[in-house]
């Protein structure tokens, strides 16, 4: 597939000559210095160089070649101390602390022994055990780690114990030093798997294998694998939907996830361990264990550990708009004025894309294309919309650029093991690039958005981080350039997969200083464990085809089960040319999700809602309408994240996990606690079947009634999703808006749908200013609902908590008792308890 000559010319055609030709140098550059700094300590020179240059077999980056024969395990177990909360195993070759950070969670860590040499005198014939008040976690004699729950049943074993490889990197000859730890978990030959961040793959991940090395693949398709988000956490789902446990690899190397490929009962995760004399801790493998009976509970302990989204601002959950690019300032100003005049679509913020910028240099604009981009974006701000500018790591390489000159002047940039600046080619020609891993410059990469915030900038979108270079596929920083890894120090080989978390930070942090009451609002295409503290995510280069509309859903349920939930796709796909149908069928699920932007190509017509004219256009706009009403379920559901780490957009195991049917179902999902959508995947259908689980469900169009467990047929026209509601929620809505602080929340809507006869169910509104973080200081109001069905009344308690003042406004309820009849309105709902009588 991969015919260089193609390659030149897809480069060609993308990018122009002389980049292409930059990324050919870049792509030997690359193999020249792997071969000069394999010994990072004594590069080679002259001829020894070549001659190791000419030796080396190309191995394409991000690669994972399959690790050598295995040079050693544990060996006998020698002796146990035990400790508070924590097991020390010594063994022959290695040593292991087994850690309780929580009853349920639980740290394994190990590290070769030097020389591995030890003989063994006497062994422990026992298996040393630490228990928690829910898990017990044994460590047997050979090696193996395994856990049981408190009444002693296994959970999760190793098959195998945790073994060293060889490297495989070089044909025929074995490294003496291992270059792979190996772990084999023993897996029921039906269990599912989660989780592993953004994958091109359905959302049982189970029988492939996932390599974790963030990468640019240039658009894909579904099967491409990896992309440009990792993360190594994978959720484990008892076939009978009894429990779930997870495993968290720490380690930022590239990895490899065989989840049931090579053998149906067992996960393989093989972990490369980078040669790194100047490195700290080699040889060490160390994981966290997390287990709970339900995958909602395991991601809220997941989500603990590792972070969850901040509140972002409100209007981030409004429409937006994208491509690749809108200028000079005459196209952008006449964007805005197709949204609020011609067409009248509501929206809130536009995207510039790379044309902004003065030959792509970050922090400078095009002064030709965008002569006052100050009085712009003041202008725009007028007619309700936000700004975010797209911001690339590379800068470029240019002695004039002020940026540039400061960095080096500074030492912000990554270099060799010898001191020179890596320089490697991107959109603006040669560039180096921040070591984002280093407190230092985040700070100082931070403080360069201060010109785009004070021209009045709102939000930023982090691309190419991974980082993406031109060259080769999956071309990025050559494995021996040096990072600062927050004082650790390390090489690209272990800094790769943290570069765009660390850009994300360095942003939304920057952002905060520069606007302190401010939320910041970040996009980032790249990240990894954690990355949703600071940023949102986009699923960036898929096409514009059915295909990749089908492949959107699961992967956006797999990076809220990875703990990355505010994240979306380019809404009528990214590359190709996108019909009205597709455009609106997409449009039509992304409605749901959390982020909700269309973009496409550089070389693709717009994809604005009105491109395809009628009947397309009326019904785009009735479903961004839509969202707009559903904005105070929407950002209630975005609190619910912050708070528990429960992602807006859910497969339907995360609340019916003992029915089997939902561990693989992924053509459907809840959006928040009340609303089950199944968008129409599928060209020219204009009916789908959807999968309603146990319990009482509405039509969301006609209010009929269903009982689950059940498949229906559901006519889905083209200005049509089967959209459903769960009995008993409370579902708030709000007017129709062109943008979200167009007006307040006035009318409030209470849409009441009666639970099951005996029931009570608990929904949430969530409120604040949207904008400042005031409601850390207690400026936020949250609304409780309880919904009870009495004897054919319906029970309503409405309480409050929180400072926050909504202001006076109108509330009113529908009651929506199905059946074919009108909903019942009640005027002027206040809090406190009402009973409502049918009829
Ligand atoms: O090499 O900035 O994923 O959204 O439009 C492509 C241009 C660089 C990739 C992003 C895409 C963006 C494009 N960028």
């Amino acid at each position: 597939m991969a015919n260089p000559l193609f390659l030149l010319l897809r480069g060609i055609q993308t990018i122009g000559l002389r980049p292409t030709w930059n990324g050919v140098v870049h792509a030997v550059r690359t193999r020249w210095v792997e071969a000069k700094f394999a010994d990072p300590k004594r590069p080679l020179r002259g001829l020894p160089l070549l001659l190791a240059f000419l030796r080396r077999i190309p191995v394409p980056p991000g690669a994972f070649p399959p690790p050598g024969p295995v040079i050693a395990t544990p060996g006998p177990l020698l002796s146990v101390r035990e400790e508070e909360n924590a097991l020390h195993c010594h063994f022959a070759r290695a040593s292991v602390t087994v850690q309780a950070f929580a009853s349920d969670i639980i740290q394994v860590s190990w590290q070769p022994e030097a020389g591995m040499l030890r003989e063994a005198t006497a062994s422990l014939k026992q298996a040393a055990e630490l228990r928690t008040p829910l898990l017990c976690c044994r460590v047997s004699p050979d090696g193996r780690i395994a856990i049981a729950n408190a009444s002693g049943d296994t959970l999760a074993e190793e098959a195998a114990p945790v073994s060293w490889a060889a490297g495989g990197e070089i044909k025929g000859a074995t490294e003496e030093r291992p270059s792979y730890a190996l772990l084999r978990w023993r897996v029921p030959p039906n269990a599912h798997f989660y989780g592993l961040g953004e994958r091109a793959a359905p959302l049982d991940l189970r029988g492939r294998v996932y390599i974790n090395w963030n990468t640019d693949p240039r658009t894909y398709g579904p099967g491409d694998d990896p992309l440009y988000l990792c993360v190594p956490f994978l959720i484990v789902l008892h076939p009978d939907g009894r429990h779930a446990w997870g495993l968290l690899l720490e380690s930022s190397a590239r990895s490899r996830f065989d989840l049931g490929q090579a053998d149906p009962e067992s996960v393989g995760i093989d972990l490369y361990l980078p040669h790194d004399p100047q490195g700290q801790g080699w040889g060490k493998v160390s994981y966290l264990l997390f287990y709970a009976p339900t995958v909602a509970q395991l991601l809220e302990r997941f989500t603990e550990v590792t972070g969850r989204h901040p509140l972002f601002p409100r209007w981030a959950l409004g429409y937006h708009q994208c491509r690749w690019s809108y200028y000079p300032e005459e196209r952008v100003r006449r964007l805005a004025r197709d949204f609020r005049e011609t067409y009248r679509v509501p929206c809130d913020s536009i995207h510039l894309d790379i044309h902004y910028m003065d030959g792509y240099r970050v922090f400078t604009w095009d002064r030709r294309r965008f002569p006052d981009p100050k009085r712009l974006i003041a202008d725009l701000h007028g007619q309700g919309f936000k700004v975010v500018t797209i911001v690339d790591p590379g800068v470029k390489a240019d002695r004039k650029y002020r940026v540039f000159k400061d960095g080096l002047a500074r030492g912000m940039f990554c270099r060799y093991p010898d001191g020179r600046v890596f320089i490697g080619p991107v959109w603006p020609g040669n560039c180096a690039f921040p070591d984002f891993t280093d407190p230092r410059v985040r700070e100082w990469w931070g403080d360069l958005h201060r010109d785009l915030v004070e021209a009045g900038v709102d939000g930023i979108w982090d691309d190419m981080n991974e980082p993406a270079l031109f060259g080769e596929d999956g071309a990025t920083i050559p494995g021996p350039v040096r990072h600062n890894l927050d004082g650790a120090g390390g090489d690209h080989r272990v800094a790769h997969n943290l570069y765009g978390l660390n850009m994300a930070r360095a942003t939304a942090e920057g952002l905060a200083r520069l606007a302190p009451d401010r939320r910041p609002f970040v996009i980032t295409r790249s990240g990894w464990t954690g990355v949703q503290r600071y940023a949102a995510h986009w699923t960036a280069d898929n096409r514009s085809d059915w295909a990749s509309l089908r492949q959107t859903l699961p992967m956006v349920l797999n990076l809220g089960l990875s703990g990355i939930a505010f994240t979306g796709s380019d809404i009528g796909g990214f590359e190709g040319f996108a019909t009205g149908e597709l455009f609106t069928r997409w449009l039509q699920m992304s409605v749901f999700f959390p982020f909700c932007r269309a973009h496409t190509y550089l070389f693709s017509p717009d994809q604005e809602p009105w491109s395809w004219g009628e009947p397309y256009l009326s019904i785009n706009r009735e479903f961004i309408r839509l969202r707009y009403r559903l904005l105070p379920y929407l950002y209630t559901a975005l609190w619910q994240c912050t708070q528990t780490g429960a992602p807006i957009v859910r497969p339907l195991l995360w609340a019916f996990q003992d029915d089997p049917t939902t561990h693989t179902l992924d053509d459907e999902f809840l959006c928040g606690d009340a609303l089950l959508v199944a968008p129409v995947l599928e060209e020219g259908a204009t009916r789908r079947r959807v999968y309603l689980p146990a319990g009482l469900w509405y039509d969301f169009w006609t209010d009929e009634r269903h009982e689950g467990p059940a498949w229906l047929e559901v006519e889905a026209p083209l200005e049509r999703i089967p959209v459903f509601v769960r009995a008993g929620a409370v579902v708030p809505m709000g007017p129709d808006m062109d943008y979200v602080s167009q007006r307040p929340t006035d009318p409030l809507t209470l849409h009441l749908y009666p639970p099951a006869e005996g029931q009570e169910v608990v929904s949430f509104l969530y409120e604040d200013d949207g904008e400042t973080l005031a409601y850390r200081r207690g400026e936020y109001r949250l609304n409780r609902f309880v919904l009870r069905e009495d004897g054919g009344q319906v029970d309503l308690t409405w309480t409050v908590e929180g400072a926050f003042d909504p202001g006076p406004r109108r509330v009113e309820a529908l009651v929506h008792w199905g059946g074919g009849c009108e909903p019942a309105r009640l005027e002027s709902v206040v809090p406190g308890r009402r009973t409502i009588g049918r009829g």
